[in-house]
């Protein structure tokens, strides 16, 4: 179920309480119906609802458990009866309505190659759906205002709004809602909008009536762009090995990462888009430009300098990140992925300053030891 992108986030219309009224006649379709205008004004992309059955793919999640795929990320392994049966985090939960926010239209970013052949301020790429401020906090805000006005329409209606941390499957149930297909890549891709969406759902106890799933033909067919062009070779069709994903190494992992998974890292610092970047779907056209950008991404902290992330102590790290959902990566971990970008820098350019850099680094025995460890297998690397 796709919106027009008209309306952006705050600009709700003046029709509103009339909506209310009619999501106020407990008649499903008219609740719906209500829902996703209500979505729209909100400032969402794409909006659906589907039943709260428990997920068909239990399997495939076991298996990626049982595999080890889940990597550092450790809380994956709780609450899986929920993730399995998502209905759990609400009891009597009766509907789910999945709304998608569209970060990105396609364009591709401009690699300053100028800077790395002889310049100063080499620098390391931010995923998009990270430019800007927290996703949660933006993508919450507004499901937690659809969900105060439907619960004060339907006394009585409890709810739950979920964006990426709670213990639910939100690609699978945006795919039943119809918002879109899973590729190979394991991301949604919307009509239109490719996979740039990140999802939010609100579970209710209201009766809402389902929309209509997208066609059940694989969105892939014969392609294999994202796989062959994975640098770290971790998708399988419709798997993520997370353990060998840049995403986990720069955001999630604590611990050393593996060097012969951190030296892939190319110019991300944090987070990784290559699997969507070369993915037909999210090519930009006419059309994808029309549909525009959510105007919360503002580009904001697309790139960062590395000598000057090497410099990073918390405060300076709070400074440049701002409130961006980035804020988990701890100032040594984002000085510990400045130092393997500067592998990337350094093979172009081996006399950059940021090779006195992590030579300093190195030679400092009161630094942090895993930036140290990372300073000196480069250097190495690079000999
Ligand atoms: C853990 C996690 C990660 C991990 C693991 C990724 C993964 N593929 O599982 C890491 C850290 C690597 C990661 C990376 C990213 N993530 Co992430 N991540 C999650 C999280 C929290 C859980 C995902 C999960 O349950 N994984 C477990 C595996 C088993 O599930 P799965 O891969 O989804 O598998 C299902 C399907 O693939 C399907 N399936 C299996 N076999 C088959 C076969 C066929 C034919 C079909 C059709 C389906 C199918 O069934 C499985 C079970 O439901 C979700 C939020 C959430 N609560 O869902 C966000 C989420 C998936 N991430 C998101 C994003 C944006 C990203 C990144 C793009 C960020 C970035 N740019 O750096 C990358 C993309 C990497 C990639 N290709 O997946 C978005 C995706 C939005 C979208 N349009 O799809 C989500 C939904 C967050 C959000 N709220 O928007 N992520
Ligand atoms: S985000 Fe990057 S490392 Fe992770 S699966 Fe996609 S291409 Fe591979
Ligand atoms: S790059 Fe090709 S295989 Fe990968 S998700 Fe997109 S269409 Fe599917």
């Amino acid at each position: 179920m796709f919106l027009p992108h008209h309306c952006r986030a705050g600009s709700v219309s003046e029709g509103s309480q009339e909506s209310i009224e009619v999501a106020a006649s407990t008649d499903p379709a008219a609740c719906t119906a209500w829902c996703l205008a209500r979505t729209r004004e909100l400032g969402f992309a794409a909006a659906g609802v589907c039943d709260a059955s428990p997920s068909k793919r239990s399997g495939e999640l076991r298996a990626w458990l049982n595999g080890g795929r889940h990597g550092p990320m450790n809380w994956m392994q709780a609450h899986v009866d929920v993730r399995i049966d998502p209905a759990r985090i609400v009891p009597g939960t009766q509907s789910v309505l999945v709304a998608a926010a569209r970060y990105h239209d396609g364009r591709p970013d401009a690699r300053c190659t100028d800077e790395i052949v002889g310049g100063t301020a080499a620098s390391g790429r931010v995923a998009r759906y990270a430019r800007g401020p927290d996703y949660h906090r933006v993508m919450k805000r507004r499901l937690r205002t659809l969900q105060r006005e439907l619960e004060a329409a339907l006394p009585g209606t409890q709810g739950k709004v979920c964006c990426d941390i709670e213990p639910v499957p939100e690609r699978e149930l945006a795919e039943r809602a119809g918002l879109g297909r899973i590729g190979k890549n394991t991301l949604l891709i919307a009509d239109g909008l490719g996979s740039w969406t990140v999802l939010a759902s609100y579970f209710t106890t209201a009766r809402l009536q389902p929309t209509p799933r997208a066609d059940d033909g694989d969105p892939c067919g014969t392609c294999t762009r994202c796989i062959d062009a994975c640098p770290t070779g971790a998708i399988s069709p419709w798997s993520v090995d997370a353990s060998r994903c840049i995403t986990t190494v720069t955001i999630e992992q604590r611990s050393l990462p593996e060097p012969h998974v951190a030296s892939k890292v190319g110019d991300w610092l944090f987070g990784c888009d290559i699997c969507q970047e070369v993915c037909p779907h999210n090519q930009p056209t006419r059309h994808s430009r029309r549909m525009g950008v959510d105007q919360a991404w503002d580009g904001r902290s697309a790139a960062f300098a590395l000598r000057d992330v090497l410099q990073w102590n918390q405060i300076s790290r709070r400074a440049a990140m701002g409130a961006s959902a980035l804020t988990r990566v701890h100032a040594p971990q984002a000085r510990r992925n400045a130092v393997w970008c500067a592998l990337d820098v350094l093979r172009q350019n081996p006399q950059h300053p940021l090779r006195q850099d992590l030579e300093s680094i190195t030679a400092d025995e009161g630094d942090d030891p895993q930036v140290r460890h990372a300073a000196k297998t480069v250097l190495e690397m690079i000999r």
